[in-house]
């Protein structure tokens, strides 16, 4: 029997001694000048990153968004940076969709069949018509958003009935849709205060951005999530793509310090 998504990034975690993914949210304003930014360089500016970082990490996580700003061609890339990646590592499709179930089936056909994704952040707002047709596959999975690390977040998630928060109802619905072991849930860095009640509500992996350019907690974000055996997987985009002046020691040295401290700190 093949392994699920959740049992596969444990595996995989400790085959490569890494919890740490890195954000492939590629930016040509911030490539240096003397960097080539057309498609085929930002292609090649990627591919040398995986190469030089893909020891050092568990999954890459590529923002659908920063490929959609370059139209079809940026579809392409995007394409072809997930068969680039292979099964080197994970890769992520952060796309935060969620919709009506007839609609869902097809964003799991283009984001796993098509594009060949191994998982999806998903945002559920919709309820679980908009995470089940991501998760009927069992070696796929979902990140579903429960308390996220921008400031905003609190207008919605922090929201409170009968002394429940939103996201904490969320935690509790994403553990009861998990019948197939391959949800997760999308927990922001930036929240630390947040992190031991929601650790509490179950042990589904967490996958936490807001490490490095937006000033996340790393000890605290590991620590309370890989509490009780789960796993804490910590995304990091700007701060290892972008780091120094972008050459692939400056990269490679960003993603080994991250990917060290967050196994000294586990
Ligand atoms: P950096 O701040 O550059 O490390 O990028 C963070 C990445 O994680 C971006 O792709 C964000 O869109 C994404 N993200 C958050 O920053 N906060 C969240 O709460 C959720 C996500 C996400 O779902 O990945």
């Amino acid at each position: 029997m093949n392994d699920t998504f959740n049992q596969r990034l444990q595996k995989i975690s400790i085959a490569k001694n890494s919890k740490l993914c890195i954000g492939l949210d590629i930016d040509p304003g911030k490539m240096p000048n003397h960097m080539d930014k057309s498609i085929s360089g930002i292609e090649s500016y990627l591919k040398e990153t995986i190469d030089f970082t893909s020891d050092f990490c568990l999954a890459y996580k590529l923002n659908m968004a920063f490929y959609e700003q370059f139209g079809f061609k940026g579809y392409e890339l995007m394409e072809k940076i997930v068969n680039y990646i292979n099964k080197r590592n994970l890769t992520i499709a952060d796309g935060k969709r969620g919709d009506i179930g007839n609609t869902t089936e097809k964003y799991a056909i283009s984001i796993f069949d098509t594009i060949g994704f191994d998982a999806i952040t998903v945002s559920p707002y919709m309820g679980s018509d908009s995470i089940l047709p991501f998760v009927q596959n069992k070696e796929k999975g979902a990140f579903v958003l429960c308390l996220t690390s921008n400031t905003s977040a609190k207008e919605i998630q922090l929201f409170q009935k009968n002394g429940i928060s939103l996201y904490e109802h969320i935690a509790i619905l994403a553990n009861d849709l998990n019948k197939n072991d391959n949800i997760g849930l999308v927990v922001g860095a930036t929240k630390p205060d947040f992190m031991n009640k929601i650790r509490g509500l179950n042990s589904l992996p967490w996958l936490i951005p807001g490490i490095g350019a937006q000033g996340g907690d790393l000890e605290q974000s590991v620590t309370i999530s890989n509490n009780n055996n789960s796993l804490g997987i910590i995304n990091v985009s700007r701060a290892i793509i972008f780091a120094g002046d972008c050459t692939v020691d400056d990269i490679n040295n960003a993603a080994k310090n991250y990917n060290n401290k967050i196994n000294e700190y586990s």
